[in-house]
Parts: C-alpha cells; sequence; structure tokens
C-alpha cells in the first residue's frame, strides 16, 4: 500500500501532522542511563572509534549516492543515511563473530562486519573487484559473517532462524544471530512464523526492528497494528523486548549491552524495536514527497552522528579542529575508492557462470 501525495499539498501535510502526533517517543520504555558516567566508562578511543565509524558509513553512501545519480551506479540503491547509530553499536557490543543479517539496506552493515570500503564501492559500479564480484550491486552484500542483503521484505528473518539454529546445535555459547529488519517487515507472514519457531525452540537471536517510520512511502501507523511494536509483540509470543532511541549511539550502546548480557546468559530470542529516522527516500529513486519538509528538517536535526560529536565535544574528547579532519580522512578514503571503482574493470562474460548451484554441482 503506497500512498503519494503532491508535494506541499494540504492533505499530505495534514496526514504528517497526524502521523507526527503517533510517531510521539513518549509511547516506548526507553531505559534511563547516567550519560556523563556512560561516556567517561566507554572512553575517548571507543567513542572516536564510533565517530570514525559513522563519518566513514555517511561519506560512502554520500559519494555513493552522487554517483548513482551521474549514472555511474546503476540498479538500486537504499541508503542507511540517519541509522548509523544502530548498527554502529550493535556490531560493537555482539562483536564480528556471530551471524549477522539485513534488509536491502545493507552498506553500513557490511563494512562493520568487515567487508572493505573499496570492495563495496566496486560491487555498487558493478565491477569485477565487487564485494559480490560486481553481480549483487547495492542490496546484497556480505562479508565472513554476513549472511547478506535481503531484497524481499523479511525474506531474511527465517534465514537468521536457521543461523540460530547452526549456533545452539554446534553448541557455540557466544554466538549469535542477529537479523535486522525494518518496520514495514513486521506485517509480513515470515516474521511472526520465525519468531514463533524462536520462541518454540529456544534460539540465541535477536530480532531488530529498525522502526524508521515508513515502508516506502507507507506510514507505520498505517502498516503495523501495535505499537511499539517490540514491547507489544515480545510481550504475545513471551520474550524479552526492549525499546532503544536510535537517534542516540549512547542509548543504542546501553539498550545492546543488555541485550548481548541476556543472550549469551539466557540463549533465547530477544525482540528489539529501535527508533530512528531515514534521511532519505526510501530507495534513490524516491523523491519522498509523502513527507513534509518540516518533519525531515526536524529529523535530521536529530542526527546521531551531531549528538555523538556535540557529546565529544562537552566531555573534552574532540574539538572542532579533530572533528573537522576525521570528516576529511574519511572523506578523502571514500574518494579514493570511488576512483578506483571507476577504474576498476568490469566482470568478464566467461565468468557469469560460476558460484550459481548447478544440479551436476
Ligand atoms: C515481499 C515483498 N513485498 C514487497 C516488496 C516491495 N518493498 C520493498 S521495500 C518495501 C518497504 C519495506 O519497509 P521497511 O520494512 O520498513 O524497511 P525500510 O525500507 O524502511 O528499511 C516494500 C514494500 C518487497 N521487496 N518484498
Ligand atoms: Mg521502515
Amino acid at each position: 500500500m503506497v500512498y503519494t501525495q503532491e508535494k506541499g499539498s494540504e492533505l499530505t501535510k495534514s496526514l504528517q501532522r497526524v502521523m507526527d502526533k503517533k510517531n510521539n517517543n513518549s509511547m516506548y520504555n526507553f531505559e534511563n542511563f547516567d550519560r556523563k558516567a556512560l561516556i567517561a566508562d566507554l572512553g575517548q578511543d571507543k567513542l572516536l572509534e564510533y565517530l570514525r565509524n559513522m563519518l566513514l558509513i555517511r561519506h560512502l553512501e554520500t559519494r555513493a549516492e552522487a554517483a548513482y545519480l551521474q549514472g555511474k551506479i546503476g540498479g538500486f540503491f537504499h541508503a542507511y543515511m540517519g541509522q548509523e547509530a544502530i548498527q554502529t553499536a550493535c556490531v560493537d557490543v555482539f562483536g564480528q563473530n556471530n551471524w549477522w543479517i539485513t534488509s536491502y539496506r545493507c552498506h553500513a552493515l557490511a563494512l562493520l562486519t568487515g567487508a572493505s570500503p573499496q570492495e563495496i564501492m566496486s560491487e555498487l559500479f558493478g565491477k569485477a573487484d565487487g564485494n559480490a564480484f560486481g553481480r549483487g550491486g547495492s542490496m546484497h552484500l556480505y562479508s565472513d559473517r554476513l549472511l547478506g542483503g535481503f531484497g524481499i521484505v523479511g525474506g531474511q528473518v527465517p534465514i537468521a532462524i536457521g543461523a540460530a539454529l547452526s549456533i545452539k546445535y554446534l553448541k557455540k555459547k557466544d554466538e549469535t544471530a542477529i537479523c535486522f529488519l525494518g518496520d514495514g517487515a513486521v506485517a509480513q507472514g515470515t516474521f511472526h512464523e520465525s519468531v514463533n519457531l524462536a520462541v518454540l525452540w529456544d534460539l540465541p537471536c535477536v530480532i531488530v526492528v529498525e522502526n524508521n517510520k515508513w515502508g516506502m512511502g507507507t506510514s507505520v501507523n498505517r502498516a503495523v497494528a501495535v505499537e511499539p511494536i517490540a514491547e507489544n509483540f515480545a510481550t504475545c509470543y513471551g520474550i524479552e523486548g526492549h525499546s532503544i532511541d536510535g537517534m542516540d549511539i549512547l542509548a543504542c550502546y546501553n539498550g545492546f549491552k543488555k541485550v548481548h548480557e541476556s543472550s549469551i546468559k539466557n540463549r533465547k530470542p530477544i525482540l528489539v524495536e529501535v527508533i530512528t529516522e531515514r534521511f532519505r527516500g526510501h530507495s534513490v529513486s524516491d523523491p519522498g514527497l509523502y513527507r513534509t519538509k518540516e518533519n525531515l528538517k526536524a529529523a535530521m536535526e536529530n542526527d546521531s552522528l551531531l549528538r555523538l560529536k556535540l557529546d565529544l565535544i562537552e566531555a573534552g574528547f574532540l574539538t572542532e579542529e579533530q572533528y573537522k579532519a576525521f570528516d576529511k580522512e574519511a572523506k578523502d578514503q571514500i574518494v579514493e575508492v570511488v576512483k578506483n571503482a571507476e577504474l576498476s574493470p568490469n566482470p568478464d562474460p566467461i565468468v557469469l557462470e560460476e558460484g550459481v548451484y548447478k544440479e551436476e554441482d
């Protein structure tokens, strides 16, 4: 169900007002934490590592988006811009050595779980040295422990449950299967069938719903019957549920730390909803006419990257000049990988059938 309205029409504005009201964060039971104590606890090095990871993701997508608009990249392109704090904190808290899986919005998770900026960029350009040898593009990135980005909404959830079953079967006590999906995927049967099975079989998985409030052009309020999502559905399934503020990396760290401890201790499924914002349209070809400028502006003013920067400056861990240097460093690295990707060769058609399942294999 996609609804689009003429830009700035009265109907768009009045629907947005209703959605803004419903999207009120006060419905979530976010956990309180001592901000200053957590900053001191995490320390300068860790927090600067978060900042630099988030800058790298932001620059990678910004440059790739520009290349797409210049016609240098084809296919689909879904930016993770706005949501970076979630996976940055989650991968760090759990460690790469788990099974990871997500939707088509997969650039950041690939980078954070070990794919290099170069192989990601070359993949977007469809080049032979790309992450999937130029065959997958933006939606299908992998790393040793990332089972992929998936284009079928909710299609990754049963695969995550399979990965969790393998962890249980192999008695790997410190590994978890972590599955990211969007709010729109919660309305899919695969989500409920998978959670049901995970609960029945006590599987060590964490299902993370990244609620960016939109499934293409449909507001979450018009697509999912109950909110908060995790708090309600976790109760239904008799499992642990958490709501986390995804626009604050400290809240993400704090929330995922608790989730990780519980996952290792109890080895049961956990449902998490992270409330976040999408800074771009659904994909690069979506101008987002269903959303008012005011709503988007407010979302972008709440940028987790800027919030982290301010926290770091306030803590005396960062100066404006150092921030500019980190920003430039990330930008320069990405400019370089774009240049290389442009120069990389196209895949040789002779290898087209390699890596494809065939009966005789
Ligand atoms: C089974 C299926 N139905 C419909 C689509 C078309 N589609 C692609 S993305 C999308 C919206 C998903 O929204 P959400 O789960 O909130 O993820 P987000 O894009 O916000 O990250 C839809 C309906 C699809 N890819 N697969
Ligand atoms: Mg969504």
